[in-house]
């Protein structure tokens, strides 16, 4: 999706005008995909804008970093006010913000510990990932034949840049094929998650979503969609998702920051009702939850400066 340029970049401490924010082509991560990253949502709200869950965006990010043996050379709290300084600087009212922390320019091969992390954070407007129509008509899925990486190959639990190759040969084929997103089974075959987003899948009047273990991130969406669901009654499980659960689900709906809650109308061109009547209460109850709506999720709905 194409991207409509702000005013300003957060780049190592600084806000930079959004032309200037470049690397130099020898930068590690460009060369390695050593590089961990966010993608988070500000709101508009009637008090203003309100990003989505930053806080919990920043600690997956640290977390990721952890994994990868990467030190971030900023704390919790300064990439926080970081975020928030973004989206108060570029003075939009909603938009995507995209923190990414990478393996800078000095230091070829493969060798990462002499290599200086360098951070910028970036906010734009960014419609729907899936389109406008996601919730309502659906979109269609294909069971892809990339596998997600597994633990010991890639782990998948890190939100790093390299991880996306992964998903873009996913998604890429799906489009090609005439789909919209790919579903992405593990090496033990159970499915995983999508190419950017987790998933749900209605059996039996329960919502199953696959679990860490599985290879899936563990979506802050995700997280969300439980809370969610427990306050409209709804039973959620975290538990192994067969490819033929896929097949046989009363209802599917995908989730993500950018994907918001995407409902699914087939997998493999086997039809899934479509919009269910979960998928469709919880879409609409988390818009009203991300746009500070809905008493009891206020600490959820981060204030910039
Ligand atoms: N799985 C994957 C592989 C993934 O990329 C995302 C986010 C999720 C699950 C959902 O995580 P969360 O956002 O915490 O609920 N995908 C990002 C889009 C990737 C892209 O750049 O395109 C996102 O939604 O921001």
């Amino acid at each position: 999706m194409p991207i409509t340029p702000t005013d300003k970049i957060w780049m190592n401490g600084e806000m930079v005008d959004w032309d200037r924010a470049q690397v130099h082509v020898l930068t590690h991560g460009l060369h390695y995909g050593s590089g961990v990253f966010e993608g988070i949502r500000a709101y508009a709200t009637d008090d203003g804008p309100a990003i989505f869950r930053l806080s919990d965006h920043i600690a997956r990010m640290f977390d990721s970093a952890r994994i990868l043996g990467m030190e971030l050379p900023y704390s919790h709290a300064e990439l926080v006010d970081a975020c928030k300084q973004v989206v108060a600087v570029n003075g939009l009212p909603s938009c995507y913000l995209r923190p990414i922390a990478y393996l800078g320019y000095g230091e070829m091969g493969l060798n990462t510990l002499p290599c200086s992390v360098d951070v910028a954070i970036a906010c734009w407007p960014w419609g729907a990932y899936l389109g406008d129509d996601a919730v309502t008509k659906g979109v269609r899925m294909k069971v892809s034949s990339w596998t997600r990486h597994d633990h010991n190959t890639m782990p998948p639990a890190a939100k790093t840049t390299g991880n996306y190759v992964n998903s873009s040969l996913a998604k890429v084929e799906a489009l090609n094929a005439g789909y919209d997103e790919a579903i992405m089974l593990a090496p033990n075959g159970l499915v995983a998650e999508c190419s950017g987003e987790n998933i749900f899948v209605a059996r039996r009047g329960r919502l199953l979503t696959p679990p860490l273990s599985a290879g899936a991130l563990e979506g802050i969406t995700q997280s969300t969609v439980m809370r969610i669901a427990d306050d409209l009654g709804f039973t959620t499980v975290v538990d192994n998702v067969a490819r033929s659960d896929l097949y046989v689900a009363e209802e599917i709906f995908v989730c993500g920051t950018a994907a918001e809650v995407s409902s699914v109308n087939s997998v493999d061109d086997r039809p899934i009702p479509c919009p269910g009547p979960m998928t469709t209460a919880i879409a609409e109850r988390y818009q009203e939850v991300v746009s500070g709506r809905v008493d009891g999720y206020e600490d959820w709905c981060e204030r910039p400066v």
